[in-house]
């Protein structure tokens, strides 16, 4: 079988994508774990967990600043774009999940996206319940704060130890749930399979029915799980697999 040979997504076919830093790669942002999972010799549990703010915030949001002037300069490639365009054939047939916070599935146009992880250009107030908002500056040197509570502000993101937003993982429950007795595929893409809950979706699509598809540069922790495995980059491989 030609291994890029498309997946029916005929008329009444579903579909839920799940993306990791893999995707965005081809862009130009490096992904976790290529890096060791270190930044600047710091772990990145260490820059990216309550913990590591309380303890040090400045060093937090200088990781974050810098994160969000490089993301800033970057955009979409032809796999975001493949994303994008599959979702106008399904429409509301469609779910994206994705564990990127760099916001390039938006600006891609994709429109039924959920962001697992939060968004990198968004902050909310540690100290106070007013809602997360849109900040795309780069906060070097003072630290930022809230002008409701005077508060730290801190990245709209979901760090380690963290629960995801209960409305995030609804939509991907209500998605999951309108698929049941129909034909449905759940397809993961440039994710390593190593972080929970997104890498225990594909377990739970398929004890639920679902066709299960991996679009990874290499084998990731749970490749086992997958009923198909498409070796290659996903910028490469989404347009010809969704084409
Ligand atoms: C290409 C490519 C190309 C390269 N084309 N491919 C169950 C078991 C064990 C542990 C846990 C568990 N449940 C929860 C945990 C704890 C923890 C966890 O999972 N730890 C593991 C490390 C073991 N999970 C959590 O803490 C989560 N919270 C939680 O469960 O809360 C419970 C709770 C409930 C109630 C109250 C309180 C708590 C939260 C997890 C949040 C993760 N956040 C991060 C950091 C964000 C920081 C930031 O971005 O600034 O999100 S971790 C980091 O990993 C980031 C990513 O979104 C995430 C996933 O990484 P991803 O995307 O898979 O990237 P990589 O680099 O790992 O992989 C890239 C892949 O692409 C590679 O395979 C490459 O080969 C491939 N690739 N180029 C295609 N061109
Ligand atoms: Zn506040």
């Amino acid at each position: 079988m030609d291994p890029l040979a498309p997946p029916d997504l005929d008329g009444d076919t579903r579909l839920l994508v799940l993306t990791g830093a893999g995707v965005s790669a081809e862009s130009g942002i490096p992904t976790f774990r290529d890096a060791n999972g270190l930044w600047e010799q710091h772990r990145v549990e260490d820059v990216a967990s309550p913990e590591g703010f309380a303890a040090d915030p400045a060093l937090v949001w200088r990781f974050y600043s810098l994160r969000r002037e490089a993301a800033a300069q970057i955009v979409p490639n032809a796999g975001h774009a493949a994303l994008a365009d599959v979702e106008r054939r399904l429409g509301d047939r469609f779910l994206l999940a994705t564990q990127n916070v760099d916001g390039l599935h938006r600006v891609a146009g994709s429109e039924r996206l959920v962001e697992m992880h939060g968004n990198l250009f968004t902050s909310r107030c540690a100290g106070c319940d007013r809602p997360p908002f849109e900040d795309r500056v780069a906060h070097h040197g003072t630290l930022p704060r809230c002008d409701r509570c005077g508060g730290l502000l801190r990245p709209h993101i979901v760090w380690f130890g963290e629960a995801l937003d209960p409305a995030v993982l609804a939509r991907i429950d209500a998605f999951i749930a309108g698929c049941k007795g129909k034909r449905w595929i759940f397809l993961a893409a440039g994710t390593s399979g190593a972080v929970y809950p997104a890498a225990g979706l594909v377990d739970r699509c398929r004890r639920l029915g679902a066709e299960t598809v991996l679009v990874n540069l290499e084998a990731p922790e749970n490749v086992r799980s997958f009923g198909r495995v498409v070796t290659g980059r996903s910028g490469d491989v989404l347009p010809r697999l969704l084409r």
